[in-house]
């Protein structure tokens, strides 16, 4: 492979494309995909109740980390803020990270370096580098599919084998809920940690799958349960986190490494909590006794149609799964996709039914969304039912179909698409109280377990629920009779049980935050219906650096 001619000393920009996102604009932003993880896809009917935050652009936070050139992260710059730093400092490599929907702002990223920094060479990475045609769509001198640190520190001569540098990264940024930005301090925002890349199971819609290697494939940045312990240890203590978002689409599936980072966490004390991605099956491996001791505190789980066929899913009873992992003080994520093949308009809204009755505490709707790469995307292209005329800003599984279903058509695609999320929301309530109501259970049944690392976990989080989340439902309470009054019911007795549980600090924490966060609640429902939307900051990290003379 070549490299670049200046090996490390060459100096590096990464950077996210341009905003504002959470608008329609000729480059591919639109108001329906903003930049904001649960109000995007998963929270987004919940109104002033949805969960807002950012998070940042790990891959080339990652890529930074691990190659000794000079290099600038930029995230989230604004067209302005990219134009300013080509031009400020001299970069010999400008790298872009897109996915597929962002392919737009590349071209005009890749169109701006050559008239402002024309000696730089241009690196394109990320899922956009997976549409098939993509060289002649952008003006990029490498596109680079797959992993990246690896295909970097082959660029500049150094040595891709090297172990992986892992960087401190707070998850979430300006969480944002019924109208309050919450405080951001030191050690209160889980740290990301990324132990792979891809996923073996090799779904046929799975875009993460495809592009790092497919069925079979992924790529491990941590091998074993030590070396990842090990890691965890150093972020811990740089950012005073107790709290793991662990972005690997299967944690689980690893058990070995897993249960050797069950055994350190166990010699060394740890009582961590982790938020985890894994699949039906592989949560199956574990008991529960094994997961809750584990920390894992949040799964993240494809909830596919009983009637699909994905291996992941198979002999597991999803509901009896979902209420036993609430009642261990285990939030559920699920996620279930609209369009399946034999969804017709007929059967569909009895599948989103079966979707919502699974009760979990945070529900994602996803569009079936062939997308360049999968092994979907290959079989509707060959029966030649892609729709051609689409812009790619908006294939993103959360407007409207980019195929010939069987059954369903586009337009209808996006109605049954946002009734599910309506109803996932009418019938359970705000996620918000769904988490109070698996953290109370998680409380009751394990706050006198033998394992003290397991009982301050639980204790942990119960603070809050004592505190300011009490004070939450009290709001959610009255402002959800508009909605639903059963619901509104079970809201108020879940309050009066952790009142039962907590009688002085629930109590008076409902009685005095209370009023004011149902009028922040209803100052935000006013703004959102305005059409009030939120953009991420940007971030310029400058590592090995030394300015240009
Ligand atoms: C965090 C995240 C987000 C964050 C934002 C992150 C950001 N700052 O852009 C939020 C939550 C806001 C988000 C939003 C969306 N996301 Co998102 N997101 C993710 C998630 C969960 C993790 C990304 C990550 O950090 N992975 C770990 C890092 C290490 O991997 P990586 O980013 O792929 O980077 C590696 C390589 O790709 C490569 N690489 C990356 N960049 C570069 C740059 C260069 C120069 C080089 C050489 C290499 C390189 O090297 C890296 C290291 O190996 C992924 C799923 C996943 N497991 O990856 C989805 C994912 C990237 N998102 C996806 C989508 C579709 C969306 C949304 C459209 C929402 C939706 N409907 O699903 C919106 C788009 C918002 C917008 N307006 O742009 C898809 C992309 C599909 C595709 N083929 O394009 C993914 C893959 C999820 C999925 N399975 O469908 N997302
Ligand atoms: S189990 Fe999940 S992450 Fe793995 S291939 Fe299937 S959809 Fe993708």
């Amino acid at each position: 492979m070549e490299t670049h001619e200046k090996g490390s000393r060459a100096r590096i920009l990464l950077s996210s494309v341009f905003g504002p996102y959470a608008q329609d604009d000729e480059f591919g932003s639109r108001s329906i995909n903003p930049m904001e993880l649960y109000h995007n896809q998963v929270t987004r009917a919940q109104g002033s109740f949805s969960l807002r935050m950012f998070h940042r652009s790990w891959g080339i936070m990652m890529i930074q980390a691990n190659i000794s050139a000079p290099c600038s992260v930029l995230d989230f710059p604004t067209r302005k803020a990219f134009a300013r730093e080509l031009t400020k400092n001299h970069y010999d490599v400008v790298g872009i990270s897109s996915i597929i929907v962002n392919v737009g702002k590349v071209r005009e990223m890749c169109r701006m370096v050559r008239e402002l920094s024309p000696d730089s060479v241009i690196v394109v990475g990320g899922h956009v580098a997976a549409i098939p045609d993509v060289e002649a769509m952008i003006d990029a001198d490498h596109i680079v599919r797959g992993e990246g640190i690896s295909w970097m520190r082959r660029y500049l001569g150094e040595d891709e084998h090297a172990p992986i540098r892992h960087p401190a990264i707070v998850s979430g940024l300006q969480t944002r809920i019924m109208g309050i930005r919450l405080p951001q301090r030191k050690g209160g925002t889980a740290a990301t940690i990324i132990p792979s890349v891809g996923c073996p199971m090799g779904c046929n819609f799975c875009t993460t799958s495809a592009f790092f290697g497919g069925k079979g494939k992924f790529v491990n940045f941590y091998e074993t349960g030590d070396e990842l312990f090990d890691v965890m240890c150093g972020i811990e203590s740089e950012l005073k986190v107790h709290s793991f978002f662990v972005m690997d689409e299967n944690f689980l599936l690893h058990r070995t490494r897993a249960m050797r980072l069950l055994e350190r966490m166990k010699e060394a004390g740890k009582s961590w909590e982790l938020s985890v991605f894994a699949s039906a099956n592989a949560i199956r491996k574990y008991t529960m006794l094994e997961l809750v001791e584990l920390g894992v505190s949040w799964v993240w789980m494809g909830l596919e149609s009983p009637k699909s066929s994905y291996g992941k899913l198979q002999g597991t009873d999803i509901g009896q799964l979902t209420r036993e992992l609430r009642e261990h003080g285990i939030r559920v994520q699920g996620s279930t996709i609209i369009g399946l093949e034999h969804h017709t308009p007929d059967n569909i809204a009895q599948e989103i039914e079966s979707a919502v009755g699974y009760q979990t505490d945070f529900h994602q709707f996803m569009l079936y969304t062939p997308v360049p790469g999968t092994p979907l995307y290959q079989e509707m292209a060959d029966q030649g039912r892609l729709l051609t005329d689409i812009d790619p800003a908006d294939i993103h599984g959360q407007y409207k179909f980019n195929f010939r279903h069987a059954a369903i058509s586009r337009e209808d695609s996006k109605r049954f698409l946002d009734w599910a999320f309506w109803r996932d929301f009418e019938r359970n309530g705000p996620s918000l109280y769904r988490m109070c109501q698996t953290m109370l259970q998680g409380w009751q049944r394990y706050k006198d377990y033998p394992d003290p690392r397991v009982r301050e976990r639980f204790t942990r989080e119960v603070k809050k629920l004592s505190s300011a989340y009490n004070a939450a439902l009290w709001v959610m309470e009255r402002e959800f009779k508009k909605v639903n009054r059963s619901v509104s019911e079970r809201i108020h007795k879940l309050r009066r049980e952790v009142e039962k549980e907590f009688p002085v600090a629930a109590r008076l924490t409902a009685a005095s935050l209370g009023p004011i966060l149902l009028w922040s609640t209803r100052r935000e429902e006013n703004r959102l219906a305005k059409g009030r939307t939120y953009e991420p900051p940007t971030f310029v990290e400058r590592r090995n650096w030394v300015s240009a003379s």
